[in-house]
């Protein structure tokens, strides 16, 4: 008798574990399907273009507006003066000649200067400095921007030129190198929380 209840009992079980299974299915994941790979999200190809700042928008940050994940936005020679949030995914952002000559320079010090809330974002190339404020960036890269890559900036370079914090970030999987970060007031490069996975070489920093 016992054995007869154990035995429908499992089979009640195995019953509702398929019907589970089928209702997973049938409801379409809500999740983003990122493929940088094949190089499309949930399918649909990443966007190419290639906007110049200031030629096609004055701001870097109209420019990030008008861009769609994939686009790569170059900036000419030059000193730029904003803040900027890159709130979308696969966007390049690099100078065209280096930093040595391109430079960002914070609007509001009390913002950081780029702040990256989205994943897969480059950074490359740029002289950053001005984010002033407490707790304030360079760079910063939010919790929800993992696998991006900050390469060969200047995120603070002497007394006057400088940061709160020259890179800092939060998210996982990212690549930063060949950047420097001096004179920053409370830190070259750091982490924000523990982010087990991520690359950081050939930096040089005085913090
Ligand atoms: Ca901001």
């Amino acid at each position: 008798m016992r054995s007869f209840y154990f035995k429908k009992k499992l089979k009640i079980l195995a019953l509702a574990c398929a019907l589970l299974m089928l209702i997973s299915c049938a409801i379409p994941s809500l999740a983003v399907d990122k493929d940088s790979e094949n190089g499309s999200i949930s399918g649909v190809p990443l966007s190419s273009n290639t906007y110049y700042v200031p030629d096609d928008y004055a701001k870097i940050q109209w420019a990030v507006d008008n861009a769609s994940a994939g686009d790569t936005i170059i900036v000419r020679d030059g000193t730029y003066t904003e803040n900027v949030d890159i709130n979308k995914p696969y966007l390049t952002i690099q100078s065209e000649n280096g930093a040595e000559v391109t430079t960002v320079q914070a609007a509001n010090p009390n913002d950081h200067v780029f702040e990256v809330t989205v994943d897969y974002a480059v950074i490359k190339g740029l002289t950053i400095f001005g984010g002033t404020g407490i707790s304030k960036a360079g760079v910063h890269l939010g919790s929800d921007a993992n696998y991006s890559t900050i390469v060969d900036n200047r995120c603070g370079y002497d007394d006057s030129h400088y940061n709160y914090n020259g890179i800092m970030f939060s998210s996982s999987h990212n690549t930063i190198s060949r950047n420097t970060a001096s004179y920053n007031r409370c830190s070259g490069i750091s982490r924000e929380y523990p982010s087990p996975i991520w690359s950081i070489s050939e930096n040089g920093c005085i913090t």
